[in-house]
């Protein structure tokens, strides 16, 4: 049984230079990914899954611009451009991704609502699943790396602390949107405030 699991969070077009959503180096991600997941029995990806219709998307709502923030049924929401809709190419795993996925856990499928990590929505009303099939395979570790550092990535780890997995992050491994300068720095302290141990991918073996 493997005890630990990689999480590979949205490694997906729209978060790379270019996307809709472009993270700055965010597909410098990508060889770390490959690099680590050979260390790893068990990995897994999250994929923003949006549909066309989501509540996260300014152009869903009238007059609003990207990177406003609303109250989105109860929950305060970023507004973002239009990024990994269902289907279309940004959603897509970059293709330079070669590490074996096991099981993939899309989030961000209901319009109501937005999913930043890959356990629950922002809600904490309605789980991916993920965490009762890691379980399930026996795993108590999980490693996390991926797109973007300041939302879905820190969002995963926290849930993964609260779901009670020893939690790593792998610093290297991520990228961050920075809205605002410094986001990324703040969200690897809340991190490392909440318990989640912070490694560079030099020092998985
Ligand atoms: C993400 C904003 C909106 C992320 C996803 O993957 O960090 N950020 N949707
Ligand atoms: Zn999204």
């Amino acid at each position: 049984m493997p005890h630990k699991a990689l999480i590979l969070v949205d490694l997906q077009y729209d978060f790379c230079p270019g996307g809709a959503l472009e993270v700055a180096r965010g597909d410098e991600t990508i060889a770390v990914a490959n690099r680590v997941a050979r260390h790893f029995e068990l990995v897994v990806a999250t994929q923003d899954w949006h549909p066309a219709d989501h509540g996260s998307f300014a152009a869903n709502h009238e007059g609003a611009e990207p990177y406003q923030v609303i109250d989105l049924n109860g929950l305060q929401q970023v507004l973002w451009p239009v990024h990994c809709v269902q289907g279309t190419r940004g959603a897509a795993f970059h293709d330079d991704l070669t590490a074996t996925v096991t099981k993939v856990f899309p989030k961000g499928t209901d319009a109501t609502v937005d999913s930043y990590s890959g356990f629950w929505d922002n809600g904490k009303r309605k789980p991916t699943g993920l965490a009762p099939w890691l379980r399930e395979q026996g795993v108590r570790a999980v490693y996390v790396l991926g797109l973007a550092t300041d939302y879905c990535v820190e969002f995963t780890a926290l849930d993964a602390c609260g779901e009670g997995f020893a939690t790593f992050l792998i610093e290297d491994g991520c990228r961050a949107v920075n809205l605002v300068a410094g986001d990324g720095e703040r969200a690897i302290d809340d991190m490392r405030s909440s318990g989640v141990v912070v490694v560079e991918s030099a020092q998985i073996a």
